[in-house]
């Protein structure tokens, strides 16, 4: 299926376009197997706030640019190593960052669906990226792995526990205390991917995929999504899935009647609304 996408803003490291109800973003960072620097993440967590602004946009899809000039391709290589100081990855005034953190957030709690499109290397912080996004579809030439123990550093938040959640304790710590490289067969048979397709399938699959998701009803995906993360994510979790409810309960007119009898200034009637069995 071909898709015209249009741009939707411009930035340094990232390239962000719309089409119908599907936005992509793309870490456009070839030359370092798109490591992102605290910019690429100020630019995404930029474009992921766009994306939960528009009402028409249900499905966002991330992926990585390339090839790069060696022909070698890359979802994303995580923190730009050139760039880490000694608390964190510093910015262009020299302040250190590892707001990927935020990011990781945004994207987990967005109330739209994020599918990962990983041709090529998704390694680090870059796997944890993949790891987050609500589904992943990898080109047969994706490559998977956390390096932190090997390059000092470690992401004990989503990276480790919510790795767990997915493949399995043993597996976790061996993909972590290891630092081995897996396949997408590997990664498929693991449950870390969705589907393995031909690389030049990839963005088509993530279209059908996006297409699929945008013929269901947005609020069943959303509470779908928020109930999941309740599952993994405390009280944060609760939060965002009570979010809601609440959100829901506005819609209904026995919640309206409290607000309007407000501000009529005279006592609310939920005498007219059943106790429900
Ligand atoms: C991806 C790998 C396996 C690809 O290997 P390949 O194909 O042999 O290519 P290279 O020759 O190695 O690389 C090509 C060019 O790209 C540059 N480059 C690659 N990755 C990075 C990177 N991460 N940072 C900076 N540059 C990178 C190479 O330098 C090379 O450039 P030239 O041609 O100029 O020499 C391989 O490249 C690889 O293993 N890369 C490193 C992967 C890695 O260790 N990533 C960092 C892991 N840590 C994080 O991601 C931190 C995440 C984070 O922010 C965090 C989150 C929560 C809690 C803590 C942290 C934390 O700070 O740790």
């Amino acid at each position: 299926m071909q898709v015209e996408w249009q741009v939707a803003k411009t930035y340094e490291d990232i390239l962000y376009y719309k089409a119908g109800g599907i936005a992509k973003i793309v870490i456009n960072r070839p030359h370092k197997r798109n490591a992102f620097r605290p910019k690429t993440i100020v630019e995404l967590y930029d474009a992921f706030c766009d994306v939960r602004e528009d009402p028409k946009i249900g499905v966002v899809l991330l992926t990585g640019a390339g090839p790069h000039t060696d022909g070698k391709y890359a979802f994303c290589s995580g923190g730009d190593q050139s760039v880490r100081g000694k608390a964190g990855y510093l910015d262009e005034t020299g302040v250190p960052r590892l707001n990927v953190l935020d990011l990781q957030r945004l994207i987990r709690s967005l109330p739209k669906v994020v599918i990962a499109l990983v041709a090529g290397y998704a390694i680090g912080g870059g796997h944890v990226l993949h790891l987050i996004c609500d589904l992943t579809i990898a080109a047969e030439n994706a490559v998977f792995g956390q390096t932190g123990p090997k390059v000092g550093s470690f992401d004990g938040g989503f990276g480790a526990s919510y790795l767990a959640r997915i493949v399995g304790q043993k597996k976790a710590r061996e993909i972590w205390f290891l630092c081995r490289q897996y396949s997408a067969a590997e990664a498929l048979e693991m449950g870390l991917v969705n589907c393995v397709v031909p690389l030049e399938q990839l963005e088509t699959e993530g279209v059908t995929w996006a297409n699929e998701v945008l013929q269901k009803s947005p609020i069943a995906i959303r509470c779908l999504k928020a109930a999941f993360n309740a599952d993994c994510d405390g009280q944060a979790g609760l939060q965002e899935l009570a979010g809601n409810a609440t959100l829901l309960y506005y819609m209904t007119e026995e919640g309206a009647e409290g607000k309007q009898a407000f501000l009529e200034k005279r006592p609310p009637d939920f005498q007219q609304y059943p106790w429900l069995p």
